[in-house]
């Protein structure tokens, strides 16, 4: 009777351990992120929001610790830390990683989206699926897809109302064929460099321009170096919320879970502060004297078509079936 008793109650025990302890799977994680962008960049919104979650849903076990500014290495160097397990995660753009995963290519290509939210119907959908395979064979876990932006051009020499203007302007393009390619095809000087170099190359004119979304030439102070801003949208770059597979592999399923469903909070939190800070960042960016100009919707039409032999010099390398896709998705919601 004492043994039968005994197991009782040692079956007793198990089942409350079984059902209830909220917390039971989840183990002290801490977790450096990576960025290159600066804290007051709506990426810094979007990990506040995710830590809350995580807090929530871990019991203050998961601890996301992020770094600002490059200091960990830049995009490309941070990622390559990842998938050698030394380093657990960053935010990065796309576009640096197309070595590892030519198939990203594809967010690269000139005027792809005509909106932010054709952009989140292809990444949060099947489309962006079919990406994070791609990224998890090359050891990445994308935890969800965040928001870098429409990307527009600074420079030093001239207001940019037509490709023309573009003629002979050194600008900066990030280190990704389709980029570099696309701002030749313009007459430009493309050169490609590394974010972490792009402000003092501005400031010392060892380039003349750079492009990318209002809310980072604001953030990280490019306005400063910069007197003309042109509203071009000539590409949407996605930011990769990535995670080392070698590291998340080692994590329980809790754990896992809990990663991926903050990650999308976070991403909501960011997408909807960076729509709210584009106009304010902007204002910022005019009223420390950058002139400002936007390009006639028949110039952007021409832009637009000028920039078709992008595509057909990049389908090969991104992936025939990877851009079909892209457009065949485009086309239906554009129906
Ligand atoms: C670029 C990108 C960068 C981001 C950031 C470093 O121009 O747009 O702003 O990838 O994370 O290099």
């Amino acid at each position: 009777r004492k043994i039968l008793k005994a197991a009782t109650a040692l079956i007793t025990v198990a089942a409350t351990l079984g059902a209830a302890p909220a917390f039971a799977e989840f183990n002290a994680r801490n977790i450096r992120v990576s960025n290159g962008i600066n804290a007051d960049h709506p990426v810094g919104n979007g990990i506040q929001a995710m830590q809350k979650c995580l807090d929530e849903k871990s019991g203050g076990k998961l601890k996301l610790t992020a770094f600002w500014g490059g200091a960990l290495g830049g995009d490309l160097q941070a990622t390559q830390a990842l998938r050698s397990g030394v380093q657990e995660a960053v935010v990065t753009s796309s576009s640096p990683l197309v070595g590892i995963v030519p198939a990203l290519g594809v967010f690269d290509l000139p005027f792809l989206f005509a909106s932010a939210d054709e952009a989140y119907k292809v990444m949060d959908g099947e489309f962006g699926d079919m990406l994070n395979k791609k990224l998890d064979d090359a050891g990445l876990v994308n935890l969800a897809y965040w928001e870098n932006g429409f990307r527009n051009l600074s420079n030093s020499k001239r207001p940019v109302t037509k490709w023309e203007d573009l003629e002979g302007m050194k600008v900066r393009v990030m280190q990704n064929n389709v980029f570099l390619d696309t701002f030749k095809n313009f007459g430009a000087n493309a050169t490609p460099m590394a974010f972490g170099e792009v402000f003092s190359a501005l400031e010392t004119k060892a380039i003349d321009a750079q492009e990318n979304p209002y809310v980072t030439i604001d953030t990280s102070k490019f306005y400063e170096v910069q007197a003309y801003v042109s509203e071009t949208k000539h590409a949407y770059t996605p930011f990769l919320f990535l995670f080392s597979k070698a590291i998340f592999n080692t994590y329980t399923a809790d754990e896992q879970k809990a990663l991926r469903d903050c990650a999308a909070v976070g991403r909501d939190v960011e997408r909807s502060v960076i729509a709210d800070l584009n106009k304010t960042s902007l204002e910022k960016i005019q009223a420390a004297g950058v002139k400002f100009n936007t390009l006639s919707p028949e110039e952007h039409k021409r832009i637009l078509e000028k920039s078709q032999v992008v595509y057909e010099k990049h389908k090969a390398d991104i992936g025939p079936d990877v851009v079909d896709s892209v457009q065949k998705i485009l086309a239906d919601l554009r129906k």
